[in-house]
């Protein structure tokens, strides 16, 4: 039997390396290795205010996007989060099982709560008890995820842990997976950043659909810092995390890439690392444009998904309404 993966991406658009990386190359490269379930979280992107047009549009585009990437219908189950309500029911339940104080000791929170000029929903603040739902739903065991969210899997953990301290082993214990490499990319603008979608500066972050050009112009004004060598340190976070995607792209190792631009600047170094990311990502977006001129394939994996989904997550409420005593 293999183990159940679960992982979920919301549709807000701006979909960037960060994202590919440290979540979405790692679900594709692990597919025959695991059972998956992939989901588009769209009740996620509504925490925060989305219109509906680009709510439907971003929800599309990253579902061509996980495609692209190399997510095969055939191996994996794909689907979108509201097609299957029992992600909200389960929420729901859970809610009543989490302690306020673990979610307001969530940095993700605790960050965007901060930043949010507008009142803070209470759907951003119970955003890990609708994220356990996801996990617990299918029977997860492993979550692979990028690094900042690492706290919401664990959290899922722990009121699973609770859950079956009261009723018996109704849920699977499921664990994160966090890459080694690459599992928290930083914004270009601000190394001290992660690299995020939500990040307005235009040379924050490298999006999978940008342009060659694009791309070129956002490695070349990249920061960095004043000195010169070409080596990973993790004292200059600029450079590093250039050479962190220069790495990941290359499959190279890090000795070798240092010898690679030994005597040589962060000007030769950029340039090499765009046409690599350029180059890397090229393949991906031909894909990508393909899948989307392709009437109604999208809607038909999407629908099939969320038929494949659906009974696995009503056992399972099942299983928890019966514990709780519901119905
Ligand atoms: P935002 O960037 O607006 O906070 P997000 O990119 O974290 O949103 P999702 O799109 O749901 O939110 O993230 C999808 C996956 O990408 C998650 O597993 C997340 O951990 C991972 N991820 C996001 N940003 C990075 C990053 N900078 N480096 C590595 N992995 C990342
Ligand atoms: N919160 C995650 C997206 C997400 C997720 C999940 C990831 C929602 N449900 C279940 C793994 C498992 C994010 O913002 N990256």
């Amino acid at each position: 039997m293999k183990k159940r993966v679960f992982s979920g991406i919301q549709p807000t658009g701006n979909t960037h390396i960060g994202n590919y990386i440290g979540a979405t190359s790692r679900w594709a490269a692990e597919q025959d290795i695991y059972d998956n379930i992939f989901c588009v979280v769209d009740l996620h992107a509504i925490t925060e205010r989305q219109d509906p047009k680009e709510l439907k549009a971003n929800t599309r585009e990253v579902t061509g996007l996980l495609l692209a990437a190399g997510i095969d219908p055939k191996k994996s189950i794909l689907f979108v989060q509201s097609h299957v309500h029992e992600h909200s029911e389960l929420a729901w339940i859970l809610n009543c099982y989490i302690p306020m104080g673990w979610l307001g000791r969530m940095t993700q929170y605790k960050e965007k709560s901060g930043k949010q000029k507008e009142q803070v929903s209470a759907g951003l603040f119970d955003y890990p008890a609708l994220m356990a739902a996801d996990i617990l739903l299918y029977d997860t065991n492993v979550v692979p995820v990028g690094e900042d969210q690492k706290q919401h899997v664990e959290l899922a953990r722990d009121v699973a842990q609770r859950f079956n301290n009261f009723y018996g082993e109704v849920f699977t214990i499921p664990e994160p997976k966090i890459a080694d490499v690459g599992a928290r990319i930083m914004g270009l603008d601000d190394p001290n950043k992660k690299m995020s979608k939500s990040e307005e500066g235009p040379n924050h972050a490298i999006a999978l659909l940008d342009p060659p050009d694009v791309i070129r112009k956002k490695i070349m004004r990249a920061t960095t810092d004043s000195q010169t060598t070409v080596v990973f340190d993790e004292k200059r976070p600029g450079i590093y995390n250039l050479l962190t995607i220069y790495q990941i792209f290359t499959e190279k190792e890090k000795k070798q890439i240092e010898a690679e631009f030994a005597g040589k600047g962060y000007g030769d170094f950029k340039k090499a690392l765009a046409e690599v990311v350029i180059e890397g990502l090229r393949p991906l977006q031909e894909r990508y444009h393909k899948i989307m001129n392709e009437p109604g394939y999208l809607d038909s994996v999407l629908a099939e998904g969320a038929a494949k989904a659906h009974p696995l997550a009503q056992k399972t409420l099942a299983k928890v309404h019966k514990a709780v005593g519901l119905g």
